[in-house]
Parts: structure tokens; C-alpha cells; sequence
């Protein structure tokens, strides 16, 4: 296929653009008691609450099926035992724990989620019959979940994956599920492939190493044979691979999606979801550190910023296109390696996503929820993606294992919010009690119902009339149309700034210096080359390679707009941390502390007081404190000792104030220091007044919240990395 037509900028003529004249901040969707559920938060139905189990004032211990007993003294012949076969109470119980655990997602099995609502900003029924698009400020229940891919459920939040984004919508006409990522394209393009890509991520069989990553061999024998991976490996490579958060990172459906309107009119979509509290990174050298310091740094991020009503926010657009596009833009639009520059088809807003409640227990929600790309409403329809064609088997057949039965879609977080009924019936742990005596169709004994739903009877799903199969012959086999993987991960490398498009060639050294086979590791270099020669180059010098000749049949010179993650500011500060290091030595430093955890805490940021123990005014100590934890740290005055020799204590490891401010500067965070406080700047040979370092005297004070605000903002001072030449 001819390469490059993929990324030139033709502009599509505006299509069907609904009017949605949003955001306001937030700031609307913080009014409470607009709906009758149990938070009252808009969207909270209050759906789960009659399945809450609180174990009250008052009550005694039972066993499961009801009867009071003593459950902490197992049934003894005599007080030193043994211990007795008819203890009842004690066999019930450590069964009950034996199989407390279902086996955990095959992919994906690490992640979070909350709850919250969709609210439609303008009536779609002219593009969809999808009844939570059916109206401006139509507000539906979601659920989201969040994810990284490769690592098993104990594994750390920071690793480097692509990240889930699974989102569901408990509309009026059932669950409708985007079963998404935080990458727009996918490594494959046929599921066939999905257990081959899987076994070369996850761990070696004989040692089970390494955990939650791809610097291994097999991985990257799997990259390097199969080029479709690039396009999605230079996005895991880059920013995007390791999120400031779940909050700061966007979603998209992937595949290309139909939106049906009653008449049967389709139109192919695209999901975007983005995020409202900006795009944010990490480097990689802090992902590394946390996760040691804080695995749960993500899960802990999204249930602290939740708790305390900072609910994060993303806008929901769909890239609009007509059937007749599908081979339109150079590319195939049921190619899940490809996105659609955003030059091409800009995004039409359909409206805001609010994450708004925690769970109140992890298993029974954010474990037991089983997602479905299958899981569709009337008014959307599938593409013939052969990725999502496989995922529509998948899906069911992998719960089928995880749940042990067929009524997984019974558990509460997985009901429909709408009636269910059908003449499915019987299985493990079946929970409703069906009185329909002829659950069979068709039948005249219980008055033919529960009757098919159609497009015309009883709103039910149908099948867009435009699809159509051509006259084909049965193959097995790629579609040339799918054959042109260099082109777009150019575009998405030439669209980065300088400074991420070194993080993506360090990434790649990175994982490439941990692969041990020469063929493996010259196998990426060819596809990197094909890509970009200066990229295949720069990764080449520190494998020691010689660099490759340019393979310049799909070089061109494109860019698109939006996916870098670093260079892009900030909203707001809200719920960033900020670390306050003082001395408990000087009342002084306290006080300095004091104000300015007043000034920041008014800009809603986190401010955390680190010093040498727990006392009034300190929250954390320096024994267990780390720049990663922060984004961004102050050293106040009279601090000036911690930073010397002379300063050194036993309180914590040798040098750990001076390592905290060396390392917030080297993570490319914003550091002050007021007064004295400079020395711990002296002590790591970090110049005043350079991007994102600021130094005041103590008549400074005042002005700092707001510079520092501004620092903030900017999140990463890119001038900190050097770029190759
Ligand atoms: Fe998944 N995927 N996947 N996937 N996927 C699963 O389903 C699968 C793919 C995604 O938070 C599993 O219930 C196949 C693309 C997310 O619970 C499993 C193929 C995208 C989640 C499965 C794909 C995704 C999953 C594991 C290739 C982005 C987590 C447990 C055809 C558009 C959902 C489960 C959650 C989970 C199969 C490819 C996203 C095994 C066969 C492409 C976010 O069924």
C-alpha cells in the first residue's frame, strides 16, 4: 500500500457538529441532590445501596446461613485441643476464606475505579438512537476502570503499559460498555495475534520474570516481528506510557464505531476522552522510585482527589465519519493501528464524564465488574475491526472463567439499571427467582412474552443497514489496506516536543539494554528505522550499533496536534502535593510552614510539612519521604543545616533533605527555597533563578504562592533534559 497518504492534512468538511458549549470548570457539577440515589451526587441512582451490608451497632456474628455463633475459639476436645471435624463454625469459615479469591483479569488485572455520571450536552437523535445521547443535560450512571495491562493485581501503579480505560454506562435501555485504553491504537490488528502478544509481555514461563513490563526479550522478539506493534510502542514509550495519574491521561474507544439513528442512517465514530485536569507525566527515572515508595500511588491518587470533591473530569467528543469514508484518509478505519489525525476529522463534543463516588468495596465492585465491548445499546454498532470481531468472543468467554457460571451479569456492579428479561435461566449462584412457567419463544402460555425487541418493536438493538458483506472469498489473510505501519508512528514521533521525543529514544534504550539476544535487539532497530533514521540512530548509540542507513520509503514530514504529553500547562493545581521542608529544630521554620500550607490549601493544592518527627505542624517525616511524592518542594528558612554535614541526624538516612531537593529538580519539578533555605540549593549545585527554581528572602514569602503556582502549572521544566544532537 502506498505509505503516507495516512498522515497528509486534508480537512473534512464539519460533520454534524452539535452544539456543546461546555466546560465551566466543574463548577455546576458540584451542586448536590439532584437525584434520588444514596449520595445524592447527580448520576448516583443510589443504585448499589440496597445490596450495602453494614454491620451495625448491636449486631452478633452469624455463620452465612444465619445462625449466631462465636467465630473467634475453634471447637476443642479440651482447652489444648485437638481440634474437632464438627466444628461447623470453623470449617465454614476457613472455607468461606479459601475461596475468597476469583482468578484475576488475564490482562489488565491491576487497576481502580469509581464511580460517577455522563451528561449529554445536546439531543444526538439525529445521529444516534443511543438514548444517554438523547437529550442536552440527559445525566447517566458510569462506572470507570482504570488499568495497566501487563502486571498481575499486585502489581506496582507506575510501571510503564498501556493504561485501561474501561468505562460503563448504566443508560435506560441497559449497559453500554467503551472497553477502552489511554492509547488510541492497538499493537495488533487481528485477535488471533492477542494470546501470541500477551505470552511475549507477561512474565518468562520458567522463572516468572520480569513483572509488569516489556524490558525483556520476548517482548520485544514479538515488537520486532510483528510492525503493527509500533505504532502503540512508541505511545507506551513516550509520556503516555507512565501517567502523573489516572486523572491527568485521556481515553479513546480505539476501533471505529457506528452511531445508528432510529431511521437506520449510520455514521463511523471515534471516542476521544479528554482529560480536564490536563495531560501529565511522569519521567521515567520517579516511575522507577515509586514504585517502591508508593505502588499505589495511581489508586491512592483517584480515591484522595474523589474523597475530598476534587471529581475529575474528561470531555467526550466522537470524530464523526461517513460510511463512505472508511478507506477515505489512505488508511482503513477498521484498522485499530491507525488513528485519524485530528486534522483530518476534527472532534465533535458529545458531552462531560465526572468521576464523583468511591467504591465502598473493592471486590464487589471494582473486581467483580466484568466489561464487555459486546455490552451495546440501540443507537451504536460495531465496525468490522477483526480486533474487535475477536473481542466480542472474548470478553464473555474469559468472565465465563473468572465468575465460574453465566450469572456474572447478575452481581450488582454488573446489573443493568433497566429490567432484564429473557428466558435464560438456572446456573451457579443463579439469584432471581423467574416465575414465567414457559420460558421458551415463541410461546402462547405466558401470552408470547418476553417478545423479540426490534428497530420498530420495543426500542430493541439493531444491526446498521448499511453494513454489508461484498462478494468475497473466504481468506485468511491480512488486508493490504492494514500494510502501511510506519507512517503514523513517524507522525506521532514528529509531533512530540524535543524533550519527549528524548524520553521515547531513552525509553527505547532502556527496555533494548535489557534484551539479551543481538537478533532481537536489531530486529527493533530495523522497524525503528523504517520509522526514523535520527530516532534508530540516537537508540543505536547506546546499544553500541552502528547506525543504519535511512529506510526511507515511508519518511515524510507530517505532523498532527495533541499527543504530546509533556509542554502542555496545567489548568489548575488542584490537589497537586506540595512538599514543605522544614526543621523542627527552629519554631521559626514551623511558622513559615504554617503560612504558606495556608496560601496553598486556598489554591487547592495538597501541601504535606516534612520533618524530622511527627509533631504539631509536621505531617510526615524525612525518614519516609521522596521527591516523587511531591510535585514540587519548598525549603523554608532556618533549614540550613539539614543540607551540611554538621546538619546529618539519625532521624533519617545520611543526606535524605539534600536528596529530596536534588531529586524533585532532576524529576523536572518546580523547587523554591525562602532565606537559608538555599542552601539546600548550594548543597546540590542548583542555580537561583533558572526555569521552575525560585529563590525569596523571607520578605518574599507572600509572593511565592502564586510564582509557585505558576511553576506548578507548567509541571515539568523541560529545559532540565538534555536532548541528543
Ligand atoms: Fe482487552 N481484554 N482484549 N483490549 N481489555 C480484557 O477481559 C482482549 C483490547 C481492555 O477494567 C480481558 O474481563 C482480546 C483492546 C481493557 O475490567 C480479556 C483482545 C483494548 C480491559 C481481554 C483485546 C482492550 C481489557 C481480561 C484482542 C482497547 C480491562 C479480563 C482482540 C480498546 C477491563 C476481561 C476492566 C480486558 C481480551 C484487545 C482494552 C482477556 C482478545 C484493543 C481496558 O477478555
Amino acid at each position: 500500500m502506498k505509505p503516507s497518504i495516512s498522515t497528509g492534512l486534508l480537512l473534512l468538511n464539519a460533520v454534524a457538529n452539535a452544539a456543546c458549549p461546555y466546560m465551566d470548570g466543574g463548577a455546576s457539577l458540584r451542586k448536590r441532590g439532584e437525584s434520588s440515589g444514596s449520595s445524592g451526587l447527580p448520576g448516583d441512582d443510589g443504585y448499589l445501596e440496597k445490596f450495602y451490608v453494614e454491620d451495625g451497632n448491636g449486631v452478633f456474628t452469624t455463620t452465612d446461613f444465619g445462625t449466631p455463633v462465636d467465630d473467634t475459639h475453634s471447637l476443642k476436645a479440651g482447652e489444648r485441643g485437638p481440634t474437632l471435624l464438627e466444628d461447623f463454625v470453623l470449617r465454614t469459615k476457613i472455607t468461606r476464606f479459601d475461596h475468597e479469591r476469583v482468578p484475576e483479569r488475564a490482562v489488565h488485572a491491576r487497576g481502580a475505579a469509581a464511580h460517577g455520571y455522563f451528561e449529554s450536552c445536546a439531543d444526538f437523535s439525529n445521529i444516534t438512537g443511543a438514548s444517554f445521547l438523547g437529550g442536552a443535560g440527559k445525566k447517566t450512571p458510569v462506572f470507570l476502570r482504570f488499568s495497566t495491562v501487563a502486571g498481575s493485581r499486585g502489581s506496582s501503579d507506575t510501571v510503564r503499559d498501556v493504561h485501561g480505560f474501561a468505562l460503563r454506562f448504566y443508560t435506560d435501555e441497559g449497559n453500554y460498555d467503551i472497553v477502552g485504553n489511554n492509547i488510541p491504537v492497538f499493537f495488533i490488528q487481528d485477535a488471533i495475534q492477542f494470546p501470541d502478544l500477551i505470552h511475549s509481555v507477561k512474565p518468562r514461563p520458567d522463572n516468572e520474570i520480569p513483572q509488569a513490563g516489556t524490558a525483556h526479550d520476548s517482548a520485544w522478539d514479538f515488537f520486532g516481528q510483528n510492525p503493527s506493534t509500533m505504532h502503540t510502542l512508541l505511545w507506551a514509550l513516550s509520556g503516555h506510557g507512565i501517567p502523573r495519574s489516572f486523572r491527568h491521561m485521556d481515553g479513546f474507544g480505539v476501533h471505529t464505531f457506528r452511531f445508528v439513528n432510529d431511521a437506520g442512517k449510520s455514521k463511523l465514530v471515534k471516542y476521544h476522552f479528554k482529560t480536564k485536569q490536563g495531560l501529565a507525566s511522569l519521567v521515567w527515572s520517579e516511575a522507577l522510585v515509586l514504585n517502591g515508595q508508593n505502588p499505589d500511588f495511581h489508586r491512592q491518587d483517584l480515591f484522595d482527589a474523589i474523597d475530598s470533591k476534587n471529581y475529575p473530569e474528561w470531555e467526550v467528543g466522537v470524530q464523526i465519519m461517513d460510511e463512505s469514508d472508511v478507506l477515505r484518509f489512505g488508511f482503513d478505519l477498521n484498522d485499530p493501528t491507525k488513528i485519524v489525525p485530528v486534522e483530518l476529522v476534527p472532534i465533535t463534543p458529545i458531552g462531560k464524564l465526572v468521576l464523583n463516588r468511591n467504591t465502598k468495596n473493592y471486590f464487589a465492585e471494582t473486581e467483580q465488574a466484568m466489561f464487555n465491548p459486546g455490552h451495546v445499546v440501540r443507537g451504536i454498532d460495531f465496525s468490522d475491526d477483526p480486533l474487535l470481531q475477536g473481542r466480542l468472543f472474548s470478553y464473555v468467554d474469559t468472565q465465563l472463567n473468572r465468575h465460574g457460571g453465566p450469572n456474572f451479569e447478575q452481581v450488582p456492579i454488573n446489573q443493568p439499571h433497566s429490567p432484564v428479561h429473557n428466558n435464560n435461566r438456572d446456573g451457579a449462584g443463579q439469584n432471581m427467582i423467574h416465575l414465567n412457567t414457559a420460558p421458551y419463544t415463541p410461546n402462547t402460555l405466558n401470552g408470547g412474552f418476553p417478545k423479540p425487541a426490534t428497530q420498530n418493536a420495543g426500542r430493541g438493538h439493531f444491526t446498521a443497514p448499511a453494513r454489508k458483506i461484498v462478494d468475497a472469498h473466504y481468506v485468511r489473510n491480512i488486508s493490504p489496506t492494514f500494510l502501511d505501519y510506519w507512517s503514523q508512528p513517524r507522525l506521532f514521533f514528529q509531533s512530540l516536543v524535543p524533550a519527549e521525543q528524548q524520553m521515547v529514544i531513552n525509553a527505547a534504550r532502556f527496555e533494548l539494554s535489557k534484551v539479551s539476544s543481538d537478533a532481537v535487539r536489531k530486529a527493533a532497530i530495523a522497524q525503528f528505522n523504517k520509522i526514523s533514521n535520527e530516532f534508530a540512530a540516537h537508540v543505536c548509540k547506546a546499544l553500541g550499533l552502528a547506525p543504519p542507513a535511512p529506510d526511507s520509503a515511508y519518511y515524510h514530514d507530517n505532523k498532527t496536534s495533541g499527543v504530546s504529553t509533556f509542554g502542555n500547562r496545567l489548568p489548575s493545581i488542584k490537589t497537586l502535593n506540595i512538599g514543605i521542608l522544614v526543621t523542627t529544630a527552629s519554631p521559626a521554620s514551623l511558622a513559615q510552614a504554617e503560612t504558606l500550607v495556608k496560601a496553598f490549601k486556598g489554591k487547592g493544592a495538597v501541601p504535606k510539612v516534612v520533618g524530622e518527627y511527627i509533631t504539631s505542624g509536621v505531617d510526615m517525616t524525612y525518614s519516609a519521604t521522596n521527591a516523587v511524592l511531591f510535585d514540587g518542594v519548598i525549603v523554608v528558612d532556618e533549614t540550613n543545616k539539614l543540607f551540611t554535614k554538621a546538619g546529618a541526624s539519625t532521624l533519617f538516612p545520611p543526606q535524605r533533605p539534600t536528596e529530596i531537593v536534588r531529586d524533585a529538580f532532576l524529576y523536572g519539578k518546580p523547587i523554591a527555597a525562602i532565606g537559608t533555605g538555599k542552601a539546600a540549593f548550594e548543597a546540590s549545585s542548583i542555580d537561583c533563578g533558572q526555569e521552575g527554581v525560585y529563590c525569596v528572602d523571607n520578605k518574599g514569602l507572600s509572593g511565592l504562592p502564586d510564582a509557585f503556582e505558576d511553576g506548578l502549572k507548567t509541571f515539568k521544566f523541560l529545559g532540565r533534559y538534555p536532548v541528543d544532537k
